[in-house]
């Protein structure tokens, strides 16, 4: 950074700029004219004509034309009325952006010129320009509003040079082309290979009164969006930025654990996947404790655990009516069974949600000829009557489906009106044994449908449309994890990763622009694993050690996804005394890791930021410049916990974490990518001070904050 300037400082010779703490400027800015008006703490107000800022970086910008890569950005409120040729940004006095009208800009060089729409007067707008030379001519990229303009090229020659000046707010040679605006920000830098705009609207100077990326047509946030095959990359970011949690996401993401509990008849034989063959008699729990589950579970900090109903090989954990291959089927408690009901009730007793593990997939179906069985779909009353029902009549609704799909939807409506509140459903991808080519067609948009219509607070896992599966089950969520994410929607309202499941990276600028995505979407990270090697219990097997534990919870809660962590019940029907000990040593453990928030104490420059260190999930800052605290004593950390409020979607793609030193330096001590619903940052080292700093060094539209958190482990803690 050659040039970074909020006009904070002073301009103490009636043209020359002292900048202020923090400021950057290797080189000398001046006032044109030194009539133009510096507002404390706004910027500087330009009236058009000769007047304007000026910029004389240390080293040359070329010889006769301009041979450096180098990008210069502002921020600026734009007055109403323009004169043509006002000009925002100049390089060198042969690369401009400038008004061409007041409601249109222009960019370019020499005879290579683009134009579009200018932004809305009155407002905070913000303008980059990036010029990259090449071996035969040059490439400008422009951007407004922190969103990428179709970029300008030559391929014969490079940009004149007339002066070693950047113009912010009049072009650098002549001096008479000046823009009617408030600057509030000026930014200059040299960069190597590509360029990201430091500046976006919102963060800095000024907040917008309206926030929001570039206005792509009358676009409104929502939870998902269209996009067309050849979209342009800018319009592919302003839709990310617009996207938004339905209220079932955001409930969701703020459970962040979740647990995971694989039983059944794979209990007993030993196998992860049964046949569905087994003997149901073979299902025997000795000791079925499901309050000992929830009372664990709760304990560990869990908020909503998931029981596999049925798992692929279609053995069901409750007496279902539509099928034979249940708890009834097992001398077990006389026929008389239901672990979905003890579950279910003991959940609610400790407080702890519940969820449902429903595998499509399913063997025994198969084997009985429902499954796959060629029968076309057609509409289905649900709930199907069976003979001697004991359900009160009850309205039906009438569904498209398969036998299969018919099936499902009885047992999803069983789960769903007969157990309380359920708050997800999990439908696993997994075929199980199922043979290729034998598969069963899902009638993925009439259960979605069902679900809604009985349980319409349920998210709808993994081959669903609420939330996404991370792409491993080894507890890793990505450095950085979006969660607007480029998806295919195929015909029957099933949802489909536009990249596959694992791919490293989904949603970033570039993963946008490459996808061959029908939709964009809110479409969430959870991360599932299991505390042992396998998913059913086993008696050789152990669980995770505490080490890998909190190393999973930081790589999925602290990387913005939700954690399902999977602690199969025994023989016996109970959490497993190894296992349960391990969650209490983790519980322990996170508890001493993070302890206090130490920045609830602390003093922020800006009063209004408080709401980004309150520690109060509820409330966030909106994003108008660095966050800025100072503790009542300087303290030593050693991690941060950054959240944004995903309410207003996710936003930030990069952001640096500093503290001052004794001689009013700062210093980085933390980087991070993206944020999102919260970010943990641990440090290599512990770090004292007394003030902090969080810049946000790229986003998308307008970031909110909830929390900027400082710990520190409990001495004598410290992770080995
Ligand atoms: C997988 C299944 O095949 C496993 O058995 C397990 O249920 C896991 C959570 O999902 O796809």
């Amino acid at each position: 950074m050659v040039l970074d300037v909020g006009l904070g400082g002073s301009f103490t010779t009636r043209t020359g700029y002292t900048p202020a703490t923090g400021e950057v400027a290797a080189g000398q800015l001046t006032r044109r004219t030194g009539g133009e008006e510096h507002e404390i703490g706004a910027g500087v107000r330009l009236k058009g004509g000769t007047e304007g800022l000026s910029f004389h970086p240390a080293h040359p910008l070329g010889a006769a034309t301009v041979d450096h890569p180098i990008a210069v950005e502002a921020a600026y409120t734009p007055d109403p009325t323009q004169n043509p040729s006002a000009t925002i940004l100049s390089i060198g006095g042969g690369i401009w952006f400038r008004h061409r009208t007041a409601t249109e800009l222009e960019y370019g060089f020499a005879g290579f010129k683009a134009t579009v729409k200018a932004p809305e007067p009155g407002r905070e707008h913000t303008v980059a320009l990036a010029y990259q030379p090449t071996a035969t001519g040059a490439t400008l990229h422009a951007y407004l509003n922190g969103i990428e303009l179709p970029p300008v090229t030559s391929a014969e020659g490079r940009a004149p040079k007339y002066v070693d000046t950047i113009g912010v707010g009049n072009d650098a040679h002549p001096f008479d082309k000046g823009i009617k605006a408030l600057i509030s920000r000026a930014v200059a830098t040299p960069f190597t290979a590509a360029f990201t705009p430091h500046l976006s609207p919102g963060q800095i100077g000024t907040p917008a009164p309206n926030e929001g990326p570039l206005p792509i047509g009358d676009l409104e946030p929502g939870w998902r969006l269209p996009v067309s095959a050849q979209e342009d990359p800018a319009a592919l970011v302003a839709k990310a930025a617009m996207l938004r949690p339905t209220q079932r996401q955001y409930d969701w993401q703020r459970l962040e654990q979740t647990a995971f509990l694989h039983f059944g008849v794979n209990t007993f034989t030993g196998q992860e996947w049964g046949h569905g063959d087994e003997d149901p008699d073979l299902f025997q729990p000795t000791a079925l404790d499901t309050d000992q589950w929830a009372r664990e579970l709760k304990a560990a900090g869990f908020r909503l655990a998931i029981l596999t109903v049925k798992h692929h090989d279609g053995f069901v954990l409750y007496p279902s009516r539509y099928t034979g291959h249940t708890v009834v089927a097992s001398s077990w408690r006389g026929g008389k069974g239901d672990v979905l009901r003890a579950f279910t009730d003991s959940a609610r007793e400790h407080g702890l949600k519940v969820g449902v593990y429903i595998s499509p997939a399913d063997e025994n179906s198969y084997a009985q000829g429902v499954y796959a069985n060629g029968s076309p779909r057609s509409p289905r009353q649900i709930p199907t009557r069976v003979e001697a029902d004991t359900r009160p009549p009850t309205t039906t609704k009438t569904y498209e489906a398969t036998d299969y799909g018919a099936y499902m939807l009885n047992q999803l409506h069983e789960v769903l009106t007969e157990y309380g509140q359920v708050d997800e459903v999990w439908f696993d991808g997994s075929l199980g044994r199922i043979p290729p080519g034998k598969t069963e067609k899902y009638d993925f948009d009439s259960w979605y449908a069902l679900i809604r219509d009985l349980a319409p607070q349920a998210t709808i896992a993994v081959a669903g449309p609420d939330v996404r599966w991370v792409g491993n089950e080894g507890g890793l969520a990505r450095e950085n994890e979006w969660s607007p994410i480029p998806i295919r929607l195929t015909g029957e309202a099933h949802i489909d990763y536009a990249a596959l499941p694992n791919a490293p990276d989904p949603g970033s600028r570039t993963a946008l622009a490459t996808a061959a995505a029908t939709h964009l979407q809110w479409w969430p990270a959870e991360v599932d694993v299991s505390i042992r090697p396998g998913w059913f219990y086993h008696p050789d097997q152990r669980p995770k050690t505490v080490d890998q534990l909190m190393d999973i919870y930081l790589t999925s809660v602290g990387r913005n996804a939700v954690l399902l962590l999977n602690i199969p019940p025994d023989k016996e029907g109970k959490l497993p005394a190894a296992d349960v000990a391990r969650l209490r040593e983790w519980q322990a453990r996170l508890t001493r890791e993070f302890p206090v928030n130490l920045a609830t104490d602390a003093t922020p420059t800006d009063p209004t930021a408080n709401q980004a260190i309150d520690g109060n999930q509820d409330t966030s800052w909106k994003v108008t410049g660095p966050l800025q605290i100072t503790l009542p004593t300087p303290r030593e950390i050693d991690k941060l916990v950054l959240a944004e409020d995903i309410r207003h979607g996710q936003q930030v793609e990069s952001a640096v974490v500093e503290v001052r030193h004794a001689d009013g330096t700062w210093h980085q001590i933390a980087t991070a990518g993206t944020i999102g619903y919260k970010r943990i940052l641990t440090l290599p080292k512990p770090v004292t001070a007394q003030e902090f700093r969080l810049r946000i060094t790229a986003h998308r539209a307008q970031p909110y904050l909830t929390h900027f958190a400082l710990y520190r482990t409990t001495p004598g803690h410290e992770p080995t």
